[in-house]
């Protein structure tokens, strides 16, 4: 492929059309009056791997309570699929977590191995969950965003046959209310009738729990989170100082969500050479870099409902509420 030189770095036509798009989200969101930058950016190289560290935190409960959901129930939810069936994961990560439904759907296969479609935005993490679960599955790593990816992955139904989705560790929740009901809506429509979505989702509890599992001590949050401007100096050309900025986890409660912002401890600014831009901060001024929405069980059911699918079966956990739930396309 032919290479174009680009400010300081020799990069492939492909990643350019990226990085063009990424100085443009940038330079819009830090044009706004609350200055914002879009969540899907926190997950470069580093930004998955500094992810994956927060799954271990003991403050992080999502993750565990998520798995321990997929490990008790893996063998109920591989009966109540369809067959034959072809797995599809939005937003897969490393995709550790997808191993026990990956096992319990291929022990029920006839002949033929078990197709996977991860679909990531992060290369790194694909070519990690393509290394770990390639011997329970066929794995198709798409390097994607989601409705792309579906489109890719869709494409590949083989007569017949049905798919299970999966979109876990209540990523739905990153997604703002109203976008996620339009999101749901799309994937109904990339879907066809009998196919079904596994959808994790983290509920509402103690305001406390939820705060520090986004404002860990050990600091792991704080850096996946400041990383992004590291990533915006590295991609992009910028000189911000990512000691001049503090992370921060807020719980809003009108919307039921943690948001994470990054707060300026000075009046400063920061010019970023790729999207031709000086961005002015003043002290304590905050870019809003993530929304975590949590759910009541209720409420997950409505928006099942009023996004064309049927609820078939909710498994919830106590300890840190948590639900699974697995939907039909009606
Ligand atoms: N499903 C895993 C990982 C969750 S982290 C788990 O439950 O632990 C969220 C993942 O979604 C990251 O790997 C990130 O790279 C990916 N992601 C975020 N926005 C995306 C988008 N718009 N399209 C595709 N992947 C996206
Ligand atoms: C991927 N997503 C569901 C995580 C969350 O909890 O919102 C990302 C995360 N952000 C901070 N910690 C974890």
């Amino acid at each position: 492929m032919s290479t174009q030189l680009f400010g300081w770095s020799k990069i492939k036509g492909e990643d350019y059309a990226a990085v063009r798009e990424f100085a443009s989200d940038v330079r819009n969101g830090l044009g706004k009056p609350q200055k914002e930058l879009h969540s899907k950016y926190l997950y470069d190289d580093l930004g998955s791997s500094l992810f994956e560290a927060i799954t271990h935190l003991p403050e992080y409960g999502l993750t565990r309570a998520d798995e321990g959901l997929l490990r008790r129930h893996s063998h109920e939810i591989a009966s109540l699929l369809p067959s034959p069936v072809a797995v599809i994961e939005l937003g897969s990560g490393v995709g550790k977590k997808t191993r026990h439904l990956l096992e319990a759907v291929g022990a029920g296969l006839e002949q033929e191995r078990l197709r996977y479609y991860p679909i990531d935005v992060s290369s790194e993490a694909l070519t990690h969950c393509e290394r770990e679960l390639s011997d329970v599955a066929e794995v198709h790593p798409l390097v994607q965003s989601y409705l792309t990816g579906m489109s890719r992955a869709t494409a590949e139904r083989q007569p017949g046959e049905s798919f299970l989705v999966m979109f876990l560790g209540s990523t739905i929740g990153n997604f703002e209310r109203k976008c996620a009901t339009e999101f749901l809506r799309d994937l109904h429509r990339a879907l066809l009738p009998g196919d079904m979505l596994l959808v994790g989702a983290d509920l509402v509890k103690e305001r406390d729990r939820m705060l520090v599992a986004y404002d860990d001590p050990t600091g792991v949050t704080g850096a996946f989170n400041l990383n992004l401007l590291g990533r915006i100096n590295r991609e992009l050309g910028g000189d911000f100082q990512l000691r001049d900025f503090e992370h921060q986890a807020r719980w809003n409660d009108q919307h039921n969500r943690i948001e994470m912002h990054l707060r300026s401890r000075m009046n400063q600014s920061v010019f970023i050479a790729e999207a031709d831009l000086t961005v002015t901060f003043r002290a304590g001024e905050t870019i809003w870099t993530e929304s975590s929405h949590k759910f009541e069980p209720q409420e997950l059911d409505e928006m099942a409902q009023q996004t064309g699918f049927s609820v078939e079966a909710q498994w919830i956990v106590r300890d840190w509420p948590f639900a699974e739930n697995l939907w039909a396309v009606r």
